[in-house]
């Protein structure tokens, strides 16, 4: 087969790549290891910049967004004795939007036959081949045989765990990384929310954020220590838990777990995040600990400036995007990286901190809860930065 783009991988930076680029009449496949099912099946993120529903908007993918995403006008921050409000729409007049990432990847998917977008699901060991030279292809193997597709570029989307990152010599790259002491223990479950906004909350137990899907499905988490394992968590464990961290005054709804999981939590970044024809984006670049909602918004943003690139390249031979987008894409994942690691830092109780370290997350709140300017900042950075 020949393309123009090849994409690897189908979560939504690969989907929202390959439908941004039919939008504009750019041939392109989106080549997926796993099956459709597994893709739906992975409970990730849950907030979305307008970044990222702008894209949405801009490719009339909207539909179930528009009636069932829930506009979060503020949302607060808990240590213990008060609840810090960030007013996102009073500060910077703005909001984020309630829709769980699983939603807008069913989107993208329904939406794929009618755009004429291409997904091949089912493609085991994927490989990448000639990624320096101009014309690059894709194998893999797929019902007994191996299947061969031959693009102009090779758009590596295929998360952390991928192979595209691996083609890109050692030599030529540099890793930053940050592995926290903890992970986020969630539970999904078809209760009302606690409260009508998130609440991340700083407990002397430790962290527990109140997120939601729906006004009727619950989404919550506690970080647990990496030696965890699940099955030692009931679900009265975890409601117990969450109670207690979340405070006296947030009163929980419990019920079944339709869904319960433990997630390491990490900063990466690789750089960088071009090599001649191979294009990296979403989580294949980078990870961010979910303390700020940033990693399916920080992969829109990145397919925004990539699909820019590429379709400047086909329609009007300009090469400039391309050249370019290593660095602009940096510029605004390593902002990301920095309020997701300092909101991180501020919420999470670290096993090696001591007196010193509380009493600077202290000082911190009480300078947020007091200070327009500091609750601007977060609430600048919460919505999103801009392109
Ligand atoms: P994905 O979603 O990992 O998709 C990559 C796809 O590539 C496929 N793949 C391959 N395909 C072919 N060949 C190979 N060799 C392949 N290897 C892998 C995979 O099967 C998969 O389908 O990456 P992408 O598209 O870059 O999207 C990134 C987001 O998924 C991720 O950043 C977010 O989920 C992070 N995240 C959050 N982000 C937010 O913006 N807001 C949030 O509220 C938020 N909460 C979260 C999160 C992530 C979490 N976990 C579990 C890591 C909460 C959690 C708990
Ligand atoms: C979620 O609802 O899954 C969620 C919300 C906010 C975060 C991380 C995860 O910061």
């Amino acid at each position: 087969m020949k393309t123009q783009v090849a994409i690897i991988g189908a979560g939504p930076a690969g989907l929202l790549l390959g439908h941004l680029l039919r939008a504009e009449g750019v041939e392109c496949v989106v080549i997926e290891r796993a099956a459709p099912d597994y893709v739906l099946g992975r409970i990730r993120a849950g907030v979305l910049e307008d970044t990222t529903t702008n894209l949405l908007h801009r490719l009339g993918i909207d539909a179930r967004l528009n009636a069932e995403g829930l506009i979060e006008n503020g949302f607060c921050l808990a240590d213990g004795e008060r609840l810090i409000r960030i007013d996102l729409r009073d500060l910077v007049g703005k909001h984020v939007t309630v829709y769980g990432q699983t939603e807008v990847t069913r989107d993208l998917m329904d939406a794929a036959p009618e755009r004429g977008l291409d997904i091949i699901y089912g493609a085991a060991d994927v490989a990448l081949h000639d990624v320096e030279s101009e014309a690059p292809y894709v194998t893999y193997a797929k019902g007994g045989t191996t299947q061969r597709v031959d693009a102009r570029f090779i758009a590596g989307c295929d998360g952390y765990h991928g192979a595209s990152r691996k083609a890109i010599p050692a030599k030529l790259a540099q890793e930053f990384e940050r592995v926290y002491p903890f992970g986020w223990l969630g539970i999904l479950a078809d209760v009302p929310p606690c409260h009508e906004e998130l609440i991340y909350a700083n407990h002397e137990r430790g962290f527990a954020l109140a997120s939601m899907r729906s006004k009727t499905r619950s989404r919550y988490y506690v970080d647990v220590p990496l030696t965890e394992r699940i099955e030692d968590w009931s679900d009265d464990r975890l409601w117990d838990e969450l109670a207690v961290r979340l405070g006296p005054d947030v009163n929980i709804m419990r019920g079944p777990a339709l869904e319960k999981s433990i997630a390491p939590l990490r900063s990466f970044v690789f750089t960088p995040m071009r090599h001649h024809r191979l294009l990296l984006a979403g989580d294949a670049a980078h990870i961010v600990p979910p303390t700020g909602a940033k990693g399916l918004n920080l992969a829109a943003s990145d397919v925004a400036y990539l699909s820019d690139a590429l379709i400047g390249y086909f329609k009007r031979a300009d090469n400039d995007g391309i050249a370019g987008y290593s660095d602009k894409a940096l510029a605004r994942v390593w902002k990301s990286e920095r309020f997701s690691w300092s909101l991180t830092k501020l919420m999470h109780r670290f096993p090696d901190d001591g007196p010193f370290e509380r009493a600077m997350q202290v000082a911190e709140l009480d300078y947020i809860a007091e200070s327009r300017a500091m609750q601007t900042a977060i609430a600048e950075n919460y919505v999103g930065l801009p392109l």
